[in-house]
């Protein structure tokens, strides 16, 4: 106990500093963008936001298994370049908006400076010898009705509260957490002013099949993460089609359906840049057109390989998450099938601005949604569409393509 209060002692002088630092970053001004265009979803409760990383929660312990379990393989299998295609025919446009950085604004991939390490990613982001070629990740899987594609942007800084300033807060609240100090009652001030190494950010977009032609597939519901908060929207024909039109902040990079008009545009010191899919990564540093394009990389080769095996030098913090228990199509029947996931890494390795802050898909949970388990939206999302948009039992959710948990298209 005596040895409690001479460290609480010893880091007293912070109070004042990190209140001074909250003043510095103008908080509570900087809060996250009102949503736009958004359906009427599930009653939501107006919980306090959290920190990205903080969560710590393990799947629940899912019933029985129905059927044997399937060992979950990655990599390699016969329809990844029909995947990408599909993909590809409904990329997202990305309105990137650009902050004071705004190199630190421009969309990429994990190891853009050759390697898989995520702790020199926030210092390797400001040297010029490594381009920022644009990329986007994705992952695919496939109903019966409906195909669900997600895409993941990765920008190797958040720097909402500023590249030094929100660093130093940040590391400040790491302290106060140490401690065991509540120095933050709303939670809101961690959300506004963190900035810390690696973001991922995403969306969920929602295809109505025609038929086994991808090309006659409609975009009908697309969701978006933010501030971790999942948005639904329904598409905007004037401005949607069948390429979600999304708007991604600057310095912090949580994503939104694009706005035409002034309440998105004011958060940008620097303009825009409009990200394209391209099936090539382009250089937006070489780009004098203002429109960039992009290529897309499948997660599952990727992402999902190094998270598998961790910690290690990509992930920082692994989750258990057990058994999924989700509806396969098997040959002229659905069934129910318990997939083993097991230990997964789920939070990036990063130590600028905190330890390990940023989350893959499978670690994005919403606020508004403490109850359920954790990687639901990632790895079964015909369960979380229906529920958010209180769909008809004609929507399916028995999946006959699954990459990430090992099940295939015949
Ligand atoms: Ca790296
Ligand atoms: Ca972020």
């Amino acid at each position: 106990m005596f040895q409690l209060m001479v460290r609480l002692l010893r880091f007293r002088f912070l109070i004042p500093v990190f209140l001074a630092g909250l003043w510095l970053a103008g908080w509570p001004v900087m809060s996250g963008f009102p949503t736009p265009k958004k359906v009427s979803a599930q009653p939501q409760t107006d919980r306090p936001r959290r920190v990205e990383g903080a969560d710590t929660r393990q799947a629940p312990v899912p019933p029985a298994a129905t059927q044997p379990v399937t060992t979950v393989t990655p990599t390699g299998y016969s329809t990844e370049a029909l995947d990408k295609e599909i993909a590809g025919r409904f990329a997202p446009i990305f309105i990137q908006s650009l902050g004071d950085s705004p190199r630190f604004d421009y969309i990429t991939k994990f190891d853009f400076d050759g390697d898989w390490k995520g702790t020199n990613n926030w210092e390797n982001a400001a040297n010029q010898k490594y381009p920022l070629t644009a990329n986007v990740y994705f992952s695919l899987c496939e109903s019966q009705t409906h195909y669900f594609i997600h895409y993941a942007a990765f920008h190797p800084r958040d720097y909402k509260g500023g590249n030094t300033k929100g660093t130093l807060l940040s590391e400040l609240f790491q302290e106060g957490a140490r401690l065991g100090g509540k120095y933050d009652p709303t939670g809101l001030a961690q959300e506004a002013v963190l900035a810390h190494e690696n973001d991922l950010e995403g969306c969920l977009l929602v295809i109505e099949k025609s038929g086994n032609d991808p090309q006659k597939g409609k975009l009908v519901y697309f969701e978006t993460l933010a501030h971790n908060k999942f948005n639904q929207y329904r598409p905007n024909p004037d401005t949607d089609g069948n390429n979600a039109l999304l708007y991604v902040e600057p310095k912090g990079h949580g994503i939104y359906s694009y706005e035409d008009g002034k309440r998105q545009a004011k958060n940008q010191s620097k303009g825009e840049m409009r990200y394209e899919y391209r099936g090539r990564a382009e250089d937006p540093e070489k780009n004098t057109t203002g429109t960039v394009g992009y290529d897309l990389i499948p997660m599952v080769s990727t992402l999902w390989v190094k998270a598998q095996g961790s910690p290690n030098e990509t992930y920082g913090i692994e989750n258990d998450y057990q058994s999924l228990q989700l509806e396969v199509v098997k040959p002229r029947k659905i069934r129910a099938q318990e997939i083993k996931v097991g230990l997964v890494g789920n939070a990036f390795r990063g130590d600028v601005g905190g330890k390990n802050m940023a989350r893959p898909p499978w670690g994005w949970f919403s606020s508004a949604e403490r109850d359920r388990p954790l990687g639901e939206w990632f790895f079964d999302p015909a369960k979380v569409v229906k529920r958010h948009y209180n769909l008809p039992d004609t929507f399916s959710l028995a999946y006959l393509h699954h990459p990430i948990l090992g099940v295939y298209r015949n």
